[in-house]
C-alpha cells in the first residue's frame, strides 16, 4: 500500500511535468502563430486597382461564359476562341503596349471606296480614323472615287498619307460594292505589295468611335456580323443557291462575316479578292447575283479559307441593335443613313 502511495505520487508528479511542458509548448506555438500573422498582415501593400480591372475582364469573360452554357443556342461568337483555335478579339485579350512594340514599324493600309453620293461619308470616316485607327502607327488610306476633287483632306498625324485614286462610278450601288473586288485584285498584286504590309478594308459609312490598333492585324482577318452573332447557322445570310458561286451548303460555315471590316497580309488579301472577284464574274455570266453581292462571296471564302483571326462584334456595331449589353465597346460603328437616298 505503501509502496503503491509512493508510485502514486511519483506518477502524479509525471503528469503534472508533462501538463506544465505542454501548457509552455502551447504558449510558444500562439506566440509564433500571432507573430506570423502580423507578419503575413505588413505585405507589401496590394494595387487595388489593377486587381479592380483584372475583375473587370474576368467578369466580362465570365458573363459570356455564363450566355454560352444558358440553352442551347450555339452563341460561338461569345468565346474567345474560334474551334479552330483561331483569337476572337474582344476587348481584354490583348495587350497593347506589347503589341504596338511588336508591330514598331509596321505599315498598314486602309481601303475604301466613297463613290458617288457616298463622298460625303469620307471626311467623318478618316477624321474618326486619325484619332482611333492605328494611332502612332503608319498609315495610307488609299480611298478610290469618282469625285477626287470634291475629297476634303483631313489633318492628319506624321507617317500618315492619303492617296486618291479614280475609279468607275457604277450606276448599281450593287455593282459599286462588288467593284471594289476587282479593284482589290489589282492593287493587292501590283502597287501595295511595295508600300504597305497589312491591308483593311471597311465601308465608308463608317465612323470609329473607339480604339481600333494592330491588335486587328493577322494573316487573314474577318469580322463578325453583329445582326448575326447570337444566331444559329441555318439563320445565317449565307447564298445557299448552288448556282452561285457564292454557295455555302446547309449546315457548312462558322459566322456570318461582315463585309464592312476585314483585312490581313497583302498577299492574302490578294488570294481573297481575286477568287471573290472571280464569284462575282461567274455569276455575272449565269446572270445572277448573290444573296449579299461580294459579301456572300467573302463568306463563302472564309468558311474554306479560315480566318486566322476573328473580330467580335466590339469591331463593327450598329446602335439599333439588340444584345448591346454584351458589347462593352464600340469601336466601329455604321452611320445611319437613307438607303434610298445615298444610292440614287
Ligand atoms: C452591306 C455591307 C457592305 C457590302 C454590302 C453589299 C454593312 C455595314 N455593309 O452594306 O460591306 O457587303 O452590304 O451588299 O452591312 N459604295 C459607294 N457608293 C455607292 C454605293 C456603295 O461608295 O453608291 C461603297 C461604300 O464604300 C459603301 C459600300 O460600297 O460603304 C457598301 O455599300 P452600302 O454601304 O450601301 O451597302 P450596305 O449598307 O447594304
Amino acid at each position: 500500500m505503501c509502496k503503491n502511495w509512493k508510485n502514486m505520487l511519483t506518477s502524479k508528479s509525471y503528469i503534472i511535468g508533462a501538463l506544465i511542458i505542454f501548457i509552455i509548448f502551447l504558449i510558444g506555438f500562439c506566440m509564433q502563430y500571432s507573430k506570423q500573422a502580423l507578419l503575413s498582415k505588413q505585405e507589401p501593400t496590394v494595387d487595388w486597382s489593377r486587381k479592380v480591372a483584372e475583375k473587370g475582364i474576368e467578369l466580362a469573360h465570365c458573363e459570356r461564359k455564363l450566355l454560352l452554357n444558358s440553352g442551347n443556342k450555339r452563341r460561338m461568337a461569345l468565346n474567345v476562341l474560334t474551334p479552330w483555335l483561331a483569337p476572337i478579339i474582344w476587348d481584354g485579350t490583348f495587350n497593347i503596349s506589347t503589341l504596338d512594340t511588336q508591330h514598331n514599324g509596321t505599315r498598314i493600309g486602309l481601303f475604301v471606296f466613297a463613290v458617288k453620293k457616298y463622298i460625303r461619308f469620307l471626311l467623318p470616316l478618316l477624321e474618326s480614323a486619325e484619332r482611333y485607327f492605328m494611332v502612332g502607327h503608319k498609315v495610307t488610306y488609299y480611298v478610290f472615287t469618282d469625285k477626287v476633287n470634291e475629297v476634303v483632306k483631313p489633318k492628319m498625324a506624321e507617317g500618315r498619307i492619303l492617296q486618291l485614286h479614280n475609279v468607275i462610278a457604277d450606276q448599281r450601288w450593287e455593282d459599286v460594292s462588288m467593284r471594289r473586288m476587282e479593284i482589290l485584285t489589282i492593287f493587292t498584286k501590283t502597287q501595295m505589295p511595295k508600300e504597305i504590309d497589312y491591308l483593311v478594308c471597311t465601308d465608308v459609312d463608317m465612323v470609329f468611335n473607339d480604339h481600333v490598333g494592330v491588335e486587328i492585324l493577322g494573316d487573314l482577318v474577318a469580322t463578325i456580323h453583329p445582326g448575326y452573332f447570337l444566331a444559329e447557322l441555318e439563320e445565317f445570310p449565307y447564298e445557299h443557291r448552288p448556282i452561285s458561286a457564292a454557295y455555302i451548303p446547309y449546315g457548312h460555315g462558322d459566322f456570318y462575316y461582315m463585309a464592312a471590316l476585314y483585312g490581313g497580309k497583302v498577299e492574302e488579301i490578294y488570294k481573297l479578292s481575286v477568287s471573290c472577284h472571280e464569284g462575282i464574274e461567274e455569276d455575272k455570266k449565269k446572270n445572277i447575283e448573290a444573296a449579299w453581292q461580294e459579301e456572300s462571296h467573302l463568306n463563302r471564302y472564309l468558311v474554306y479559307n479560315k480566318p486566322t483571326k476573328v473580330l467580335s462584334p466590339e469591331y463593327i456595331w450598329n446602335h439599333d441593335l439588340p444584345n448591346g449589353d454584351l458589347i462593352k465597346k464600340r469601336r466601329f460603328l455604321a452611320v445611319a443613313k437613307n438607303h434610298q437616298e445615298v444610292r440614287n
